[in-house]
């Protein structure tokens, strides 16, 4: 009995042993996997989001005529709208005999859309419905959306249905719309009274407030032109925070942030915004340090789950720097610094013995972007990215005086720099090309070069060899276009980016635009990273940075 007892105690003894190792392991993991990295900043960063939010205004817009959509096989998308008719025929004849219009708002709008019915027979005895479909380039109003075959939300397309339940009436869109024409269409008509439209308005909003200044009285027209058309892009994505676009996704992204705070250093000047971007994407970033590519600001702030993009996520740092360089807001760069070296990380655990990079492994772990390009070849990018990064991590330390905390950087710099020549130059033809895939593209060209990897005489040739070698793979976008610039003119080819410009953007011009587009190709109008070209967004942030090129150079694009 005795025996008994004590080996019942031993085992006992041995399993509450076992119980409280396993707990003390359990809280190891849970302390390991689940600690966040910024907690005891964390809410101060959300709470500074916060208090950074700007005040929206509110500018009342009245539409300026009727049009038609009509197919024309040289216009962009082959639509091209035509003035048929003043506004005032609308509202002076019944809308039960007129059945269906096309408004024109005579610009690109992003706001509230409200319009108002009056009775011309009898009285309101039943309800009236009515389909609205608001585009921002003439296609939209055309091209069928259903059966629906694009690859983002049906729903981003802004067809409405509503019904007015009596008239006279007001109806306010509940979404907020982006667009630039309307079409209004009666679907259900109530037998017993007539009517017509009497009003409609779009209410306007953007928190871009201030005044750019004047560019010089001796700028070409072709840059007043461009410019004024960045300034509309710009100011329409500047709303509660740097959108990507106002029609879709409405979002901030990281890459998107870093081009709009350039062109907003230039023109706006409303470095607030900025700010609350940069406080918002730390407040939301993992509990592991990283930062998400994208954000919601509603209902609650939030991050997109899973969207690591691996080249966005250094220019949180970049943003920053430039941030502390326009306004001295030495606080704020402190606050986030350790944001900005944290991004690193991701980095090293790519970086080998050689100075070149584990790019296979990157690229099943992270969404590597630099462009929409079907077929974009992305390991020589990836590299120059990476250079790039501690490069600019690196001056923002100094700038703090924070050196010492990324002291190993101008190493891995030189290292990774000798690397990049050795495995990606090719001295026969003056191009940058990978060790797994030889194609030619531009991303990888302007990657080297912003890494600083080839000197000014190799860049010069290596961007021109890019316009004679055949295969090259060009821009899909408007964000690798704006580094294509960049390059031209770190290379010391102004001339060269003065016509990049003026041909790229004055090209969407041509084509109507009234604000520039989230994708581009000058020779396949139809493209889209979506499978559906009326998704794409024709209001875009990361398009406007012409604006900025054009201020901040002035002798290139101002005389
Ligand atoms: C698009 C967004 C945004 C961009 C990402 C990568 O869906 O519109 O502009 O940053 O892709």
């Amino acid at each position: 009995m005795i025996k008994h007892l004590f080996i019942f105690y031993r085992n006992m003894k041995t399993t509450l042993k076992t119980l409280i190792l396993n707990c003390l392991l359990a809280s190891c993991f849970i302390t390991v996997h689940g600690q966040d990295f910024y907690a005891s900043q964390r809410a101060s960063w959300l709470q500074k989001a916060k208090e950074s939010i700007p005040q929206l205004t509110v500018t009342e817009k009245k539409p300026v005529g009727l049009v038609h959509i009509i197919k024309d096989e040289n216009a962009f998308q082959q639509y091209k709208a035509e003035q048929t008719a003043p506004i005032n025929t609308l509202y002076d004849n019944s809308f039960k005999e007129t059945k269906a219009v096309i408004v024109d708002f005579g610009e690109h709008i992003t706001g509230c859309f409200s319009f108002s019915t009056e009775l011309l027979k009898a009285e309101a005895d039943a309800p009236a419905r009515f389909k609205l479909t608001f585009g921002e380039v003439p296609s939209e109003l055309v091209t069928p959306f259903d059966p629906y075959q694009g690859g983002l939300s049906r729903a981003w397309l802004q067809d409405e249905i509503v019904t007015m339940m009596t008239m006279p009436s007001t109806i306010t869109i509940p979404r907020r719309v982006s667009f630039r024409y309307v079409k209004i269409e009666l679907i259900a008509t109530p037998p017993g009274y007539d009517f017509c439209i009497s009003g409609m308005k779009c209410d306007a909003v953007t928190s871009a407030v201030n005044t750019p200044g004047e560019l010089s009285a001796a700028t070409p027209q072709i840059f007043k032109d461009i410019d004024r058309v960045s300034l509309n892009t710009l100011k329409e994505c500047m709303q509660t925070v740097y959108e990507d676009g106002p029609k879709r996704d409405q979002r901030l992204w990281l890459g998107d942030l870093y081009l709009e705070a350039l062109a907003n250093n230039y023109s706006f000047k409303q470095y607030n915004l900025t700010k609350r971007c940069l406080y918002l994407l730390a407040g939301l970033s993992e509990h592991n340090g990283k930062l998400n590519a994208t954000v919601f600001e509603t209902q609650e702030p939030k991050p997109q789950a899973k969207q690591h993009l691996y080249d966005y996520s250094f220019l949180f740092g970049v943003t920053l720097k430039d941030y502390l360089q326009e306004t001295g807001d030495r606080e704020t760069a402190e606050d986030l610094w350790p944001v900005a070296k944290k991004q690193l990380e991701s980095a090293y655990q790519y970086l080998q013995d050689d100075g070149t990079m584990n790019y296979e492994r990157a690229s099943r772990e992270w969404w590597i972007f630099f462009d929409w390009k079907d077929g974009l070849h992305r390991e020589v990018a990836f590299h120059g990215v990476t250079v790039f990064a501690f490069k600019e991590t690196y001056e923002l330390a100094k700038l703090l005086n924070k050196e010492n905390e990324v002291a190993q950087l101008p190493g891995l710099i030189k290292k990774m720099k000798k690397a990049a020549r050795k495995h990606f130059y090719n001295p026969k033809t003056g191009l940058f090309t990978g060790k797994l895939n030889d194609q030619v593209s531009y991303a990888s060209q302007i990657w080297m070069i912003l890494g600083e990897i080839p000197t000014q005489k190799e860049a010069q040739r290596s961007l021109k060899a890019l316009k004679t070698t055949e295969n090259v793979c060009t821009p899909g976008a408007p964000y690798l276009f704006h580094y294509y610039i960049e390059v031209l003119i770190k290379s010391g080819m102004p001339q060269e980016a003065r016509n990049e410009v003026a041909e790229y953007w004055e090209g969407m011009i041509h084509k109507g635009a009234d604000t520039f587009w989230e994708v581009y190709d000058p020779k396949n109008e139809f493209l889209s990273p979506y499978n559906f070209f009326p998704v794409n967004s024709y209001c875009h942030a990361w398009s406007c940075t012409p604006t900025y090129f054009i201020r901040k150079y002035p002798e290139i694009f101002q005389e």
